[in-house]
């Protein structure tokens, strides 16, 4: 929408003023707040502009009125183009980088001119940039840690992007004529958080046909190869899709090969040997007769001596010894889940109404949903103040007398603040039917103190369920460091659940914690921590990784009944 496009150059004009020193500040700012105003404009302006209004608009001056009008009638901003033509390529993206203000930006590009990331990696590394003013040795290191993070955002995208892309090029695959079975396989179909590349499978016995269309799908930006039976492409979101056809005898197989992972593929090699079989992307064979034995994925486990193992599993992380075992864990499903115990409204930083959410959750069949929005502390997401939470309770219980097919439970998100005390007074929280806790500022406390903060914070004996317990974010911000031992213990002890938070930029707990958890005798709860109606979907990337962390129905508190959820939680 045009709003958020003219908002975006009004953000980056922001940044290109401060890159060049703008001496009066309330000129940046002013374009910051005219950016946030418009982002959260219900009508276009472009409908605002035709009736004339443009002046109207709280925080749009004559000046500000005059570049939207300037943006609608030719699509650019004068002013933009020429700063952005005064401004190197790299001093701008420097500003991606986490930590990374422009006054920094400015005193680098000023004394180095740093052409690229290499280059100011090492910049950073020989301490070069500590001789600069303002500049010091921590400065540096968070520059540091900031490239690696931008550069891993670089090669990688988040399951998030990635799935929803992936399903709609298998559902357009799907329909053609010459294709019998699609799916998407690699680490996409393990689940992993981040993803490297796509690879989609295809069954076909006329593969050129399937080839020719998908080099032209919607949303496909440039050919890398174009082959009989392989080819790749990059999207315009600039993730690369590779695709394998197959003939539809070996599609098992070649599930399994392109499935990976590639340790998991290993050992099943390494076991087919023994066995006096070979495993390659076309089936199972026997070596002496050359017979092909299986080409189905639960056939080829079978005849290894394995149970089928999901593909959330294959790591080789121990599943082919629990499947050899018969051990498997019955990893928990999507439809197991009974609730949603975090998301947040229009009462703070989410955009949907209580009610608006109720139905939403409702459509995705849950038996119920704790409204969870945040705490006062948490000023830049509008936390509510403690008269405000006692609204928005009686607004959730009155709601619920007009909504019978769900229940909504009345809850906060509250801040586990710096002292590891919570955002609101105990009374109130015991009036909640569920609180959600979790660490929202000072993450650079260092370990001891940020462990000290949930432990007190689960010993409060207020706090259903750690939110987010490491508070990574992808592409910005890395896990903070914990002690995890004293953290499962405590939570195992005051029976306190640690989130697996769905939200595809945090995915916190990640897989190989929450297998730690659940060896610890911790109960994990998924969540959307949904901001709008269409996060919901997190809850499928929160299943996945919850399956990647080995947990069963048990182990998630969610999948509780509500009846059940109630008894267990407020005994
Ligand atoms: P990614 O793309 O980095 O997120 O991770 P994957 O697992 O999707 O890796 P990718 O795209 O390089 O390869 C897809 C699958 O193809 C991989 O999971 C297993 C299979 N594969 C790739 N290279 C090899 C290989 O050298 N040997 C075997 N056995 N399988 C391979
Ligand atoms: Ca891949
Ligand atoms: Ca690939
Ligand atoms: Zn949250």
């Amino acid at each position: 929408m045009v709003n958020t496009q003219i908002a975006d150059l009004f953000e980056e004009i922001a940044s290109l003023l401060e890159l060049h020193g703008e001496s009066n500040p309330f000129r940046v700012r002013a374009y910051r707040r005219a950016a946030l105003t418009l982002k959260n404009l219900t009508e276009s302006v472009s409908d605002i502009a035709e009736r004339g209004e443009l002046d109207d608009i709280p925080g749009i001056g004559k000046d500000l009125a005059g570049k939207i009008r300037e943006y609608l009638k030719s699509g650019r901003i004068t002013l933009r183009e020429d700063l952005k033509r005064n401004t190197p390529d790299f001093m701008l993206r420097m500003l991606e980088i986490p930590g990374m203000g422009p006054k920094t930006a400015r005193t680098i590009h000023e004394r180095f001119k740093p052409g690229g990331y290499p280059e100011l990696k090492k910049l950073a590394r020989s301490g070069a940039l500590r001789e600069l003013p303002g500049i010091r040795e921590k400065t540096e290191r968070h520059i540091l840690e900031g490239i690696e993070i931008t550069e891993r955002k670089h090669s990688r995208v988040s399951i998030g992007e990635a799935l929803p892309l992936a399903r709609s090029l298998v559902a357009g695959l799907s329909r053609l004529d010459a294709v019998d079975r699609a799916d998407a396989a690699g680490s996409l179909r393990r689940m992993r958080e981040t993803i490297g590349d796509v690879d989609i499978l295809v069954a076909s016995s006329s593969p050129q046909a399937v080839m020719d269309a998908f080099v032209k799908m919607d949303g496909v930006w440039k050919v890398l190869a174009h082959g009989h039976a392989r080819s790749s492409v990059v999207m315009r979101e600039g993730m690369q899709v590779d695709l394998r056809v197959v003939e539809k005898e070996c599609y098992g197989a070649a599930l399994l090969y392109f499935t990976g992972s590639k340790d998991h593929s290993i050992r099943l090699r390494g076991l087919a040997k023994k066995k006096g079989y070979k495993i390659n992307e076309y089936g199972l064979f026997e070596i002496r007769s050359g017979k092909r034995i299986a080409s189905a994925e639960k056939d080829i486990y079978e005849a290894l001596g394995l149970a089928y193992i999901p593909p959330e599993l294959r790591e080789d992380r121990g599943e082919i010894e629990a499947a050899a075992r018969k051990r498997l864990p019955r990893l928990v499903e999507l439809k197991d889940l009974k609730g949603d115990l975090h998301a947040h409204t229009d009462w703070t930083d989410g955009v949907d109404s209580i009610r608006a959410m109720a139905e939403a959750a409702q459509k995705m069949g849950l038996e119920y949903l704790a409204v969870t929005d945040h705490s006062r502390s948490l000023h830049i997401a509008g936390g509510l103040s403690s008269e405000r939470l006692s609204e928005h309770s009686a607004a959730v219980r009155e709601l619920n007398k007009t909504m019978p097919g769900i229940r909504l439970l009345a809850g906060a998100e509250v801040d586990v603040l710096e002292d590891g005390s919570l955002d609101y007074p105990s009374d109130l929280l015991e009036k909640l039917d569920f609180v959600v806790a979790s660490i929202h500022s000072g993450f650079r406390q260092g370990k001891a103190r940020l462990t000290e903060r949930l432990v007190r914070a689960m010993r409060s004996g207020r706090v259903d369920l750690i939110g987010h317990p490491t508070g990574r974010l992808f592409g910005e911000r890395n896990a903070y460091e914990l002690d995890f031992d004293l953290v499962f213990k405590t939570a195992a002890e005051t029976r306190t659940a640690l989130e697996i938070n769905g939200c595809p930029e945090r995915l916190d707990l990640d897989d190989l914690r929450i297998r730690e958890a659940v060896r610890a005798g911790v109960t994990l709860a998924v969540s959307s921590d949904a901001h709008s109606k269409s996060h919901f979907n997190n809850l499928e990337y929160g299943v996945g990784t919850a399956r990647r962390g080995w947990c069963e129905k048990d182990d998630i508190l969610n999948c509780l009944p509500l009846k059940e959820l109630l008894k267990k939680n407020r005994p």
